[in-house]
């Protein structure tokens, strides 16, 4: 039986990338003096690279102009602070609303709750902006609806690694096989898979077109009663 949900943030609860945390990270990079500008194109291939500090490592590595602008020690000072600076910005868009649930999520987590199923948080972006966006857009008390609020800076490998899912079950101390997990792109879906459990995918616009056969379901989102989802994909289910 179904003991527990586990969720992903950016992405699954909702869209959170284009234009939550792109913008953030623009802003930060024209607040420390860089040229760097991501587009939305440019921005979902950045996705391929998940969590905003790597993201930002890999983007500095791959531009051959790129110079350390003197205020920063090294590398690693520059993107602790820039992503500081940035993670600061994505929590007041979150803090004033702009980014809503996607379709279903908070129909599902209530009736997850009525039924005694627990809930969960697996996600690679920081645990105060999870906190952020389910305060905003859930109420001040719904933070303790959810047991586990794991996040990619608890543990050393961050997604596709399935070590943020291990660290939510074992928080849970429910085993895998009773824990369904809801996605939204490859590198979580290998992510949850590794650690055991069984994933349904709600696709976003980037998503769509990646390989996502390990999953037990693939949805366009997880639909309201006037608005239903369409089942892309099922191994398990379908
Ligand atoms: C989300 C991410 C995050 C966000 C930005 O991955 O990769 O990096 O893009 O957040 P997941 P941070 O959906 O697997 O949690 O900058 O805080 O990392």
């Amino acid at each position: 039986t179904l003991q527990a949900l586990i969720f992903d943030v950016d992405g699954t609860l909702a869209e959170t990338e284009r234009d939550g945390h792109r913008p953030a990270f623009n802003q930060a990079f024209a607040e420390a003096g860089l040229d760097w500008d991501w587009s939305p194109e440019q921005y979902d291939e950045l996705l391929a690279v998940s969590g905003g500090k790597q993201r930002m490592r890999t983007y500095a590595e791959q531009s051959s102009d790129f110079q350390l602008p003197p205020r920063f020690a090294d590398l690693d000072d520059f993107i602790e602070q820039v992503h500081g600076v940035k993670t600061q910005y994505f929590q007041d868009a979150i803090a004033a609303g702009e980014i809503p649930l996607r379709p279903g999520v908070e129909r599902l987590i209530r009736q997850a709750r009525e039924a005694g199923v627990r809930l969960a948080i697996s996600t690679t972006t920081r645990p105060e902006n999870v906190e952020a966006l389910i305060k905003s857009q859930l109420g001040e008390d719904s933070l303790s609806w959810f047991d586990a609020i794991s996040a990619g800076d608890m543990v050393s490998d961050k997604k596709p690694a399935p070590d943020v899912y291990q660290l939510a079950l074992s928080e849970l101390g429910i085993p895998a096989a009773h824990c369904l997990a809801i996605e939204d792109n490859r590198n979580g879906l290998l992510a949850a898979v590794e650690a055991g459990l069984t994933t349904v995918v709600t696709v976003e616009p980037y998503s769509r077109q990646q390989d996502l056969t390990e999953a037990a379901l693939v949805l366009d989102n997880l639909g309201e009663p006037d608005q239903p989802f369409t089942v892309m994909a099922g191994n398990s289910y379908g």
